[in-house]
């Protein structure tokens, strides 16, 4: 993959809408062969029957993929550069003091034990991009503590990962979709 090529597919206007009524349209994403969304902050209402985090997951499936697997530093950095290239790193994208993008990692099935959504555990020297201090498995907020994992930008960490409470605040969410993107289009 030439990894010089990225094609902005879509950017701009972003509107939050009622949860039955999630936009499908105009959603900003660009591509490295899958692409990848950048939802804005989902209402709060989203955790009806279900974590603002199965939110996220549910309405990345719907589109036919899943929270977004940053599994190395050059797509973890294009998504950040995404992000605030297109000024989605603060309002009206994401709002103080929710603000930050779930993406597809989690410990909730074993705490510290990290693992992306396609399976793949984070061990050894497997990439990582915590904020400092991070992850921390706050229980301040839920005695259940953070498993899921946020592009977080408060404190101008500009999208270092933070451990985030599954179901405290609605988010922002990264999705990656398979197959959407076919590199051959893409311009050299
Ligand atoms: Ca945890
Ligand atoms: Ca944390």
């Amino acid at each position: 993959m030439d990894l010089r090529v990225v094609l902005i597919l879509l950017s701009g206007v972003f509107v939050v809408v009622a949860q039955d009524n999630w936009s499908q349209d105009c959603v900003p994403s660009f591509c490295l062969c899958k692409r990848y969304e950048v939802h804005c902050e989902m209402p709060k209402d989203a955790n009806a029957g279900m974590t603002y985090y199965e939110f996220a997951e549910k309405i990345c499936a719907k589109r036919g993929g899943s929270l977004a697997n940053l599994v190395d530093a050059h797509i973890d950095s294009m998504v950040r550069a995404f992000i605030a290239g297109e000024g989605l790193d603060g309002p009206p994208c994401i709002n103080k003091p929710t603000w930050g993008f779930f993406i597809g990692l989690t410990d909730a099935a074993s705490e510290g034990t990290y693992v992306w959504n396609n399976g793949i555990e984070i061990c050894g020297n497997g990439f990582t991009n915590w904020a400092p201090g991070e992850p921390n498995n706050n229980t301040k907020k839920d005695k259940d503590g953070q498993d899921c994992v946020q592009l977080w930008y408060r404190r101008g960490y500009d999208g270092l990962w933070d451990d985030e409470y599954c179901n405290f605040r609605p988010k922002g969410f990264i999705c990656e979709i398979p197959n959407h993107c076919c590199c051959s289009e893409a311009p050299n």
